[in-house]
């Protein structure tokens, strides 16, 4: 389903057994060294607590050690992951051939996978019930390679914006476990945000009391 131009939903993406599987991955990392963090940002607390791999994110931009946490080195970026993320934006109309075409030269082809996404970075959001997510955009990264979001639990509402500001007009989707969504093209630099999650409609079976939305990124930055 496309949203925007660029920005494609796709409901039920992952089925029960790999809802499993990401939710278990996303459980080990979120262990500590280098765990599940609250973030500090300079408008304050959020209330959303986050954990990456591969890169960590802070206000500030990316770093591969918890500079705002408990300093650790970040764990690793899965090679499972950025399949998934190659083949979901695949499956939005993102060829991965076309990567090192789609204005990000060289990239691609630097880390030896010529024609495909180099995707390096997982960041993990979990919202306990009552949490949200302020209109931003994510423009720490150095690609433009389209993002892939996947989300576990609890159904949100995610809030599509445009790149002009934090206003309207948006577009409210409904964002329930299992559906991925892809931000590229004109997408990729859009505000957005999650104004509220609903508690207690995860799935029984998958055993979590809360939201957890997994984005994968491709960082542009040298390996
Ligand atoms: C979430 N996460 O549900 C959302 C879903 C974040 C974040 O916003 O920054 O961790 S991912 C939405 C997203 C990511 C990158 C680009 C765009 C949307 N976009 O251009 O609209 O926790
Ligand atoms: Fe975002």
């Amino acid at each position: 389903v496309t949203v925007a131009p660029g920005a494609v939903h796709l409901p039920g993406r992952l089925g029960p057994g790999r809802q499993r599987e990401l939710l278990a991955a996303c459980r080990v990392w979120s262990r500590p060294p280098a765990g599940l963090r609250t973030v500090r940002t300079p408008g304050g607390v959020m209330s959303v607590r986050q954990v990456c791999v591969g890169l960590h994110w802070y206000p500030y931009g990316y770093a591969r050690t918890v500079v705002d946490g408990d300093g650790a080195p970040v764990k690793p970026f899965p090679a499972w992951l950025g399949e998934w993320a190659r083949r979901t934006a695949a499956a939005a109309g993102y060829a991965a051939e076309e990567a090192g075409e789609a204005g990000e030269a060289g990239e691609a082809g630097a880390a030896g996978e010529a024609g495909k996404y180099a995707y390096d970075i997982g960041l993990v959001n979990f919202y306990p019930p009552g949490a949200r997510m302020g209109m931003h955009r994510d423009g720490d990264e150095r690609s433009a390679a389209p993002v892939v979001s996947f989300s576990l639990g609890d159904a949100c509402v995610f809030r599509f914006g445009n790149t002009a500001g934090r206003s309207r007009p948006w577009t409210d989707v409904e964002l329930r476990s299992g559906d991925a969504f892809v931000f590229g093209g004109p997408s990729r630099l859009a505000y957005h945000g999650v104004p509220r999650t609903r508690p207690g409609t995860a799935p029984a079976a998958l055993g979590l009391a809360g939201r957890l939305n997994v984005t994968v990124r491709v960082s542009g930055l040298d390996g």
